[in-house]
């Protein structure tokens, strides 16, 4: 294992950025990191907040927290302005699928996933047999969330929930309710303030779990006495597992596989919420490779377009929203779909991603808002944001000019609106 751990820490560099806004259950940092970030203040931090973390005494102790637990894990308290800063920078650019996927899914990740599955076997035959969940997907979740263990962050949970909970005014409850849930775990001695390390947005372990998610969701899968997701692979990936069962896993099913859709397709199929049997989809003539023959033809199976008609086309199972819940990014559900694949020793993607794709930056993706506004289509608000509401308008829009109806905020969209902003 010298070597495949070896080559773990080159490419952690390189992944470190993806890990720390993968963390399980982060949504909170994928909220932050959009526009609808509230006013955080980006001051300079103040020497003495410790009165602001008094403040969270009473709700603290209706959880069980004891004074002297409290007054111990959140003495010396001071902001994070490190942590502010990551928690307000709003990047211009995204990456587009194509590109995240392929920075998570290389070749040194998949052989040494493989490595670790020979590794853990029984462990993770063990983990599979309690919880029906693939252990591939576990691996897969492992090595995008921290390079299996390698990269898994070293900022104080405490100060960094605290420093949120102070500073971030908008989403305030969110983060006072993951502090106390990690006081309340050094309080039960899960872990001590030494390994309590984590992302900047308070995930930590092997799997990234945020306080709520681990009190939630983490075992003891060794029978220890402690639910020790930062030292103990076996409770981690078992943790994962209970997570994804929990979230609607789907023993003895795929995530997804990737198809091949026919020519003159109706791509208005990947609209969410229309759902497919394999029988229906085969009928359409959309192809699958020869390998996922044994799906059941009456699997209920949702088309996914990651980067609109020109890329690689997915049909998803619910567990494809099982991973989701994890963490809300299809791209970052596909990237551990087909990590899992990999390492199981299946091939690479069939389709490429569009060369040309080019993720939209916020000022294109509130300018295409704009115009789709001002064609008459409610896009839920200029936010940057596109969610379903958005992609709704897109579709609308599709259609009116006779486009491929994928829903996907292409470039070539956008300079289509500006040309001709009104229908
Ligand atoms: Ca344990």
């Amino acid at each position: 294992m010298g070597s495949a751990y070896a080559s773990v820490s080159r490419v952690r560099a390189c992944v470190a950025a993806a890990v720390l806004l993968s963390g399980a259950a982060v949504m909170a940092a994928a909220a932050l990191a959009d526009s609808r970030l509230a006013a955080i203040s980006t001051e300079e931090p103040r020497a003495a907040p410790q009165g602001q973390l008094d403040a969270l005494w009473p709700a603290a102790n209706a959880r069980g927290i004891s004074r002297s637990a409290f007054e111990r894990y959140t003495a010396d308290f001071i902001l994070d302005p490190e942590v502010v800063r990551l928690a307000t920078s709003q990047p211009e650019h995204v990456k587009p699928p194509g590109a995240y996927v392929a920075d998570l899914v290389t070749p040194e990740r998949v052989e040494i996933g493989r490595a670790l599955a020979a590794k853990h076997a029984a462990t993770l035959a063990a983990i599979e047999q309690a919880y029906g969940v693939d252990r591939h997907v576990l691996l897969a979740i492992w090595g995008v969330e921290s390079a299996y263990g390698t990269s898994t962050g070293s900022r104080s949970v405490v100060r960094s929930l605290a420093t949120l909970a102070v500073a971030d005014a908008r989403r305030a409850p969110f983060w006072r309710n993951e502090l106390i849930a990690a006081l309340r775990i050094l309080q039960d001695g899960q872990t001590a303030p030494e390994t309590f390390v984590g992302s900047w947005a308070g995930a930590s372990g092997h799997t990234q779990f945020i306080p709520s998610a681990y009190t939630a969701h983490a075992v003891d899968f060794d029978k220890d006495g402690r639910r020790d997701i930062w030292g103990t692979v076996a409770d981690a990936l078992a943790s994962t597992a209970n997570y994804l069962r929990t979230s609607g896993w789907s023993a003895g099913a795929p995530w997804g596989i990737e198809v091949i859709l026919p020519s003159g397709f109706d791509y208005s199929w990947s609209a969410p919420g229309r759902p497919q049997t394999l029988s229906q989809w085969l009928a359409a003539g959309v192809r699958i490779p020869t390998s996922s023959a044994n799906l059941q033809l009456g699997l209920p199976l949702q088309l996914v377009l990651p980067a609109g008609a020109q890329g690689p086309a997915f049909l998803v199972t619910k567990n494809f929203r099982a991973i989701l819940r994890y963490n809300n990014a299809t791209a970052y559900a596909l990237a551990v779909g087909h990590l899992a694949d990999r390492i199981a020793g299946k091939a690479a993607l069939m389709a490429a991603w569009p060369s040309a794709d080019k993720a939209l930056g916020r000022g294109e993706r509130e300018e295409m808002q704009r115009l789709l506004t001002a064609r008459g289509h409610d896009t839920g608000g200029v936010d940057g944001i596109m969610g379903d509401q958005t992609r709704a308008a897109i579709r609308a829009t599709q259609r009116t000019l006779k486009l491929a109806e994928d829903g996907h905020p292409s470039f070539e969209l956008l300079q289509r609106l500006r040309a001709d902003p009104l229908p």
